[in-house]
């Protein structure tokens, strides 16, 4: 059997001679200018460029180095703690692949002496409880999910749907709280303003992007032929979209559908500038540049002053639709 303590310390070192073979040895980064990491669980989705960006920029007018890592499973966060323990960074902001990593990062920091704030999606302990000692911000969920159910409702009196008549696709992940909260609170919305309880059809996601929302939504349609009338929600605008690409595969028309998501990022924006309005209907958008920006803030803040930042920061959302989508981007700086 392979020593673990060895193997560790073998990886260790293999990350710190591949990731900075000029770096200085760790004991000389006391005066080295500021580094921290920035490491998102989907480096492609739009919401976590911006994000990136943001955290580049503020670095960029501040004085400090952003190194800026795709991080989509576990192996791959814990390779990139390494990495930047390596290179003498003093911290990270982290959207991790699967809020159960939450001891494991934890520890891997703590050999580092790193300092970690999540954004977006709360890494949890050993008993499913946000883990404590780690700051975060993220989107107020349920708030959000509320938002989304009821431009749904609004839509759907607008458009005179009888509510008898209308399915829903509640394109689900129940293993992200966050996640679980957005969907939960959307349903609540739904029903209160009538919406049939019976009518509302689980669909389970197993990617948070657009492929994982086509391939959850895809089944239910087939399932429910004399549906004619689709609303469908998820935790997010790529979801979402995911779920209306699958109603036009089955040549059901945009004008029958009405998908609402959340985020506000260039995947809706692209959306809204086709000329024919699609089943996507709107987004609740929630500033990404924020995020990026304000948790990246927490996190230098916390190093140079020592003062640890707010446990939990809930940030608010703003329905954007092909009317009003340029406005929004603006207000939000997106
Ligand atoms: C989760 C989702 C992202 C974004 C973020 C704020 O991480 O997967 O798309 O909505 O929360």
């Amino acid at each position: 059997m392979t020593n673990p303590i060895r193997r560790l310390t073998l990886s260790a070192l293999v990350a710190a001679l591949c990731a900075a073979p000029f770096a200085l040895p760790l004991s000389a980064h006391a005066d080295a200018p500021l580094k921290i990491g920035v490491l998102v669980k989907m480096p492609e989705q739009a919401w976590f460029i911006n994000e990136e960006k943001a955290a580049t920029a503020l670095g960029q007018k501040e004085g400090f180095s952003v190194v800026n890592i795709g991080t989509p499973d576990g192996e791959k966060v814990l390779a990139a703690i390494d990495n930047l323990g390596a290179q003498g960074a003093q911290g990270f902001v982290i959207c991790p692949p699967d809020v159960r990593l939450g001891p494991a990062i934890q520890a891997r920091a703590k050999r580092y002496n790193m300092k970690f704030v999540t954004v977006d999606d709360q890494l949890v302990d050993s008993n499913g409880k946000p883990l404590a000692g780690v700051p975060h911000l993220g989107m107020s969920a349920f708030k959000i999910g509320n938002q989304v159910g009821q431009a749904i409702s609004d839509e759907m009196k607008k458009r005179g749907w009888k509510p008898e008549e209308v399915g829903a696709i509640r394109i689900t992940d129940y293993e992200l709280p966050t996640a679980k909260l957005r969907t939960d609170g959307a349903t609540e919305t739904l029903v209160a303003n009538g919406f049939k309880k019976d009518n509302i059809f689980d669909a389970p996601q197993k990617t948070t992007d657009d492929e994982g929302g086509f391939n959850a939504a895809s089944p239910v349609l087939s399932k429910h032929p004399n549906i004619k009338k689709w609303v469908i929600f998820a935790l997010n605008e790529e979801s979402v979209l995911g779920g209306v690409r699958a109603t036009e595969q089955l040549h059901i028309p945009g004008t029958d559908v009405i998908g609402v998501g959340i985020n506000g990022a260039g995947e809706a924006f692209a959306e809204f500038q086709k000329k024919e309005p699609t089943g996507f209907y709107g987004t609740i958008a929630v500033s990404s540049t924020n995020h990026g920006k304000q948790s990246t803030q927490n996190l230098v803040d916390w190093i140079k002053s020592g003062k640890q930042p707010p446990a939990d920061t809930q940030t608010t959302g703003k329905l954007m639709t092909r009317e009003n989508w340029k406005d929004v981007r603006t207000e939000l700086g997106i």
